[in-house]
């Protein structure tokens, strides 16, 4: 058996990339010092996968932005905007071109190219852009230089590439009509899709999931299959100069392989490794599936020409007796993803040597790797950096590091026997034990308030009309009444009051004293913009997550635990390893002191529970929506103190709802039924007249609109603008029955909207819903605008529900 690794994290243990990439792009550093960076990474990252005892490491998996991106430059899919003519014989998509893509072009007003979610976790990537009749050619020999370069420091490497179906199925197409209007703008895209929202070096956040882009749906077969046979030849130059140069594995990633697939992608699968195994007959393919089993596409991937299929045996155990009872082809190896490669959990080794021992037993020791189970990308580096973390809760932690080392130890095992390493084994037994037995995992108050819960928990005491008349009188709203999403600007001056709190350079009252300030101004700026329905504008939070979680018990944080989100962006996840329970209040001080400076009701802000979940590293010794449900209680008694405190409307933000749905449509009816009861368990106890509002930052609902609706909440404010409202079209199918505030100005773009722009996309609201139904607001957050552009769009905006409610009015 020999020891090996899917992917790296880029970033950096001290975020070296992200300070490079800044640097460059601030001009404060020429390409070739950029360049020097990534190359000392690259080098100092396989000298780390080599000491760890991997025997053969991954190349190609570096990546300056993404590796989608990466991907879409190997095979010269570069839009037409950006300038770069492929006609040039030879020519490879320059670096600037590259950033053009990701980041797009300010200056020049060049959009980049929309970002996503890479499957279900919190990584995001560059969707490709095709159009109907794409060529491709190679256009970047990334890969190839990247495994010279291992080799040239003595490695033995397999290079990787995504595979070209799920290239395919990654990107987007834009449609027919406009393919030929390219040029300055990003018009014309295909059904659902729409030009990218975030530009240039203003980019903040991921726009929407594409509806074009597969992920997390059944994987429609489509146009975009179409241009397989143009794509594969690339595929096959790339495989063949890989040879040439020396390799005798090749990686190829097809996490849709795990995925819900109609016949057609099937057979594409079927065409495309038919081609590639015959393009490099001397070349071993390495099929990586991850994320999900490969359940009903398990005969599929067994009929592939490839030499080894890779199992994500962390997602799906299961799997492995499915493929040993459907008969594994004589030469194929298995790739055995035992060690978990998106969680920061210490390996059970006893557990995932019996899994690797018995396909030892089947298949024999010559034909088994043994691996993480997917990409490293999704964990921090190194635990051994986080010496101020809890000693007994560190003791049950692995980073890539640490889980690469679990990696070589298990691989000693199955070809030496278990004495070989029996003292890894034996910590490993004590490290499980000593965190089962563990005091610090469990609180009997909480599982006991569990046991207890009760159906009507879940439930608000009155239907939503009822509750609607009771709100209205008691908040005296008028038509379209005006409100944001929560934040405001983060200006460098509360940050900086924030940063120096956290060094101790300033005292807890010095603190206090400068967020109150803060509260005021943003106070006194909603009154005078004349806003209906205020907040105090979030100076004190950072990250939502962790700030919610840092007030909560069970859960633990890192000082270095980065982990990248997209480009240079990343976040440090909390760990949540025991039972959650809430000290205290969390948000009350900052809310009623908002409240008491003005008449106007002012709005709670908490984050849910399932965003909660799925943007910290979880534990693994319990059912998600067990732990969910904890976050859950936790989180409604802050809403209760809320509303204790005279707090009339709560908003709970579920940003991440839609994204920690599981791949298969198998699982989702089952994570939509206890998604939704930890959301109503938040707010079920609220009285009538407590206005619930919250918010989601996609436009994505069609497949998920009987579960919004499940939510129950009062108020659902969402994105809506790029899209033109055509998103509400669900909402009117399902007769959406509460108040729907679509995002009016789209907050990822510096530009202010005019009053006119507004009222048109108001006007397309109230034709589909009733008008007494909407709401005012922008698309999400104001966090990471500047003052400048927000208070001239905020007035705009409520300029423009003024006029439309004189002009309504007036209406018999
Ligand atoms: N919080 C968490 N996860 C998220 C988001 C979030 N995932 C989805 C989306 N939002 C990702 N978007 C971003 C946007 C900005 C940054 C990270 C993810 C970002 N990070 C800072 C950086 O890399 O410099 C570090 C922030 C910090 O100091 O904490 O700007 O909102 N959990
Ligand atoms: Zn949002």
């Amino acid at each position: 058996a020999l020891a090996t690794n899917l992917g790296f994290p880029r970033i950096g243990a001290g975020r070296e990339l992200k300070q490079a990439l800044e640097a460059y792009w601030d001009g404060r550093i020429p390409a070739d010092e950029l360049r020097k960076v990534a190359a000392e990474l690259r080098r100092r990252h396989w000298r780390l996968q080599r000491e760890a005892g991997l025997d053969i490491v991954p190349a190609g998996d570096f990546s300056l932005y993404d590796h989608v991106l990466d991907t879409a430059c190997m095979v010269g899919a570069v839009p037409a905007r950006y300038g770069w003519d492929p006609e040039t014989p030879g020519a490879e998509v320059p670096l600037d071109v590259y950033f053009a893509m990701a980041r797009g072009t300010p200056g020049q007003g060049i959009p980049a190219l929309e970002m996503t979610k890479w499957f279900d976790t919190n990584y995001h990537y560059i969707v490709p852009e095709l159009e109907p009749g794409q060529t491709f050619r190679l256009a970047s020999r990334k890969v190839v230089e990247e495994f010279r370069e291992a080799r040239a420091l003595g490695l033995t490497a397999r290079p990787v590439l995504l595979g070209p179906v799920s290239f395919l199925l990654l990107a987007k197409m834009r449609d027919a009509a406009a393919a030929g209007t390219v040029g300055g703008g990003a018009g014309g895209f295909g059904p659902g899709g729409r030009p990218a929202g975030s530009s240039g070096t203003d980019r903040q956040g991921p726009g929407s999931a594409p509806s074009a882009a597969g992920v997390g749906a059944g994987v429609p077969s489509d146009a975009r299959l179409a241009l397989l046979d143009g794509l594969l030849p690339v595929y096959g130059q790339v495989l063949r100069e890989l040879q040439a140069a020396g390799a005798t594995w090749v990686q190829l990633d097809e996490p849709f392989l795990a995925l819900d697939l109609d016949e057609p992608v099937r057979d594409a699968y079927r065409r495309a490794y038919a081609a590639l195994a015959q393009a490099a007959p001397g070349l071993r393919l390495f099929l990586a599936t991850y994320f999900e089993g490969l359940r009903d596409n398990l005969d599929l991937a067994l009929g592939l020409p490839v030499h080894a299929l890779h199992l994500d045996l962390v997602r799906d155990p299961g799997q492995l007796e499915q493929v040993l009872a459907a008969g594994v082809p004589p030469a194929l190896h298995l790739s055995l993803g035992v060690v978990d490669g998106r969680n920061v959990w210490r390996t059970d080794l006893e557990a995932a040597l019996a899994l690797l021992e018995r396909a030892r037993d089947a298949v024999g020791p010559e034909r088994i790797f043994v691996a993480p189970s997917c990409s490293l990308l999704h964990v921090p580096i190194d635990l051994e950096l986080e010496t101020a973390l809890d000693p007994e809760i560190k003791g049950w932690l692995a980073f890539a590091k640490q889980k690469l080392e679990e990696v070589a130890v298990l691989t000693r095992a199955l070809n030496e026997g278990r004495q070989a390493v029996a003292d890894a084994l034996a910590a490993s037994r004590a490290a499980v034990a000593a965190r089962r037995s563990s005091p610090r995992r469990t609180r009997p108050d909480v599982q006991e308030r569990l046991a207890r819960l009760r159906p009507d928990d879940a439930r608000r005491p009155s239907t939503a009309p009822e509750r609607r008349a009771r709100q209205r009188e008691r908040l005296g709203l008028p038509l379209l009444p005006t409100t944001t999403i929560g934040s405001f600007p983060q200006t460098p001056e509360v940050r900086r009051l924030r940063a120096r709190w956290r060094r101790g350079e300033i005292d807890g009252a010095a603190y206090e004293e400068g967020i109150r300030a803060e509260i005021r101004r943003v106070i006194r700026l909603q009154e005078e913009l004349g806003l209906d329905v205020l907040v105090h504008g979030e100076p004190e939070r950072n990250d939502m997550v962790e700030y919610f979680a840092e007030q909560l018990e069970g859960f633990a944080f890192t000082r270095h635990g980065w982990v990248q989100s997209y480009g240079s962006r990343c976040v440090k996840p909390p760990i949540l390893y025991g039972d959650v329970a809430r000290p205290g209040p969390m948000t009350v001080k900052w809310i009623t002191y908002a409240q008491s400076l003005t008449r106007r009701p002012v709005k709670g802000m908490l984050t849910g529970p399932v965003t909660i979940l799925q943007w910290s590293f979880v534990r693994d010794d319990q059912p998600r929506e067990v732990t969910c449900r904890q976050i859950a209680l936790a989180i409604r008694d802050e809403v209760q103190d809320l509303e204790a405190a005279g707090i009339r409307v709560i908003q709970i933000d579920e940003p991440a709802f839609r994204e920690a749905m599981p791949l298969r449509r198998d699982d989702r009816e089952a994570y939509l039924a206890w998604a939704t009861e930890c959301f109503r368990l938040v707010t079920g106890g609220v009285r009538d007249e407590t206005q619930i509002h919250t918010h989601m930052c996609y436009s994505e609902f069609n497949d998920i609109i009987d579960a919004i609706a499940a939510l129950d909440a009062d108020v659902i404010l969402i994105e809506a603008s790029r899209s033109g409202m055509e998103l509400l079209d669900a909402f009117v199918e399902h007769r959406y029955p509460s108040d729907i505030g679509p995002g009016v100005y789209d907050i990822h773009s510096p530009r202010v909207p005019p009053v006119d722009e507004i009222k048109g996309l108001l006007r397309k609201a109230a034709a589909v819903l009733d008008p007494g139904q909407l709401w005012v607001n922008p698309d999400c957050g104001l966090k990471t605008r500047r003052y400048q552009e927000v208070e001239p769009a905020l007035r705009h905006m409520v300029q423009a529900a003024r006029e439309l409610r004189e002009e309504w009015a007036a209406v018999p």
